[in-house]
């Protein structure tokens, strides 16, 4: 399953909206074949798995080999133990339940590492095997089988994405200056490091109070991916100007709380496209804005915004990871926080977080935490 899990991670950049999946086929403690699902649309990882032993080893096969009917064309996976770091599906999606090609290999026992939390499947793969007379047993690694799709979890479960809310910082807490200069507090490596959490995102998101002041691209660099993230503007009173770096390779998302046309047809020749979500103040609904980007079939969302759009998504109860690098270097009272969020008056009242990582990179360190 380790191996299954390592053999998923692959996909990390281009399942999306699926999940990573990995699958090993063992037979008396050899590996017959395994596979990992690519991208949506494109064979799921027990397919691949067992093409592979019908290609009789675990060599590449070529992309023309279509089906799972060609499995036993050379090895076959008879009496296998299938390991899937997800349950295999028993639905017909864009491509044919894999709960049913394993039994047609006669595989004689599969572990899954967790349920499919998709509806469409829910437990009636396992169900479908164990009907059929395979060994299925669910749950080994189980947990970081759960921290590889945590998005698509969360999309399947809660109807939005995983959102994560990267902040550089300085040891007293500070993300800018009043003036609102911020680049750069961290140090390259500490940036890079945040290109990776932004390449396995599938939308990074943002303020018109970041585009102005900063001027971000919002893309993956340094990272070798095939994928952008889609990039999501806040902009209430789409003020965004037509020639904000973020618009430069088009693929960007403006939610904002006002109609208006004209703005947005222009703004959609630049290869943007306006959402009206407004919220009774008149601002953007961000909750809504999330259950959109779910029905998108985004899995996970990084924010890298300023202290309002933080406080607001903060205040709202959306963030569920804090991603925090913080340098080595003190800004002092005047300088801006990392988010305006709430008057309070008891200390109880502020929100425990807990700590999953901790972390130097070069010289600034790296906090990841939770709410519960
Ligand atoms: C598996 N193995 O490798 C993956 C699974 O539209 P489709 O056909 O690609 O199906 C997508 C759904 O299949 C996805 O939402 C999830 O429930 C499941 N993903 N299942 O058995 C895989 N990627
Ligand atoms: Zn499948």
């Amino acid at each position: 399953m380790a191996r299954a899990l390592q053999l998923a991670a692959r996909g990390l950049y281009t399942t999306t909206p699926n999940p990573r999946v990995g699958c090993v086929l063992v037979r008396d403690g050899t590996i017959l074949g395994e596979g990992w699902h690519e991208k949506a649309g494109g064979p799921h990882a027990e397919i691949v798995a067992l093409r592979k032993v019908g290609a009789g080893g675990n060599q590449d096969v070529p992309p023309g080999a279509d089906s799972h009917r060609k499995v036993g064309a050379g090895g076959t996976a008879r009496g296998a133990t299938a390991y899937v770091t997800l349950e295999p599906c028993s639905h017909h999606g864009r491509t044919p339940p894999c709960a049913d090609a394993l039994i047609e290999a006669g595989v004689s026992r599969v572990v899954a590492a967790m349920q499919d939390p998709n509806p469409l499947v829910a437990g009636q793969g396992l169900e479908k095997l164990r009907a059929a007379g395979i060994e299925v047993a669910c749950g080994l690694l189980a947990d970081e089988a759960r921290e590889l799709n945590i998005g698509f979890i969360s999309r399947m479960t809660r109807g939005r994405p995983w959102l994560r809310l990267k902040v550089a910082m300085s040891l007293d807490g500070k993300t800018a200056l009043a003036n609102g200069t911020s680049q750069w507090i961290t140090g390259p490596d500490a940036r890079r490091h945040a290109h990776g959490w932004r390449a396995r995102s599938c939308a990074l998101l943002t303020g018109i109070g970041t585009v102005k002041d900063d001027d971000p691209r919002l893309t993956v660099r340094d990272i070798d991916t095939p994928r952008q993230p889609l990039k999501v503007v806040v902009d209430s009173r789409l003020e965004i100007s037509p020639g904000a770096a973020i618009l430069e390779s088009g693929h960007c998302l403006i939610a904002c709380a006002v109609e208006n046309a004209a703005k947005a047809a222009r703004l959609a020749a630049l290869g943007a496209e306006v959402v009206v979500l407004p919220n009774a103040q008149g601002k953007v609904d961000l909750a809504a804005l999330m259950q959109e980007l779910g029905r998108r079939g985004i899995n996970e969302v990084m924010a890298e915004a300023g202290l309002k759009l933080n406080g607001s998504l903060l205040r709202e109860g959306l963030v569920d990871e804090l991603l925090i690098y913080q340098a080595p270097l003190l800004l002092g009272d005047a300088a801006r926080g990392m988010a305006d969020f709430a008057h309070l008056t008891e200390l109880s009242a502020a929100k425990r977080l807990q700590i999953v990582e901790c972390r130097c990179v070069s010289a600034d360190f790296f906090i990841r935490a939770r709410f519960a």
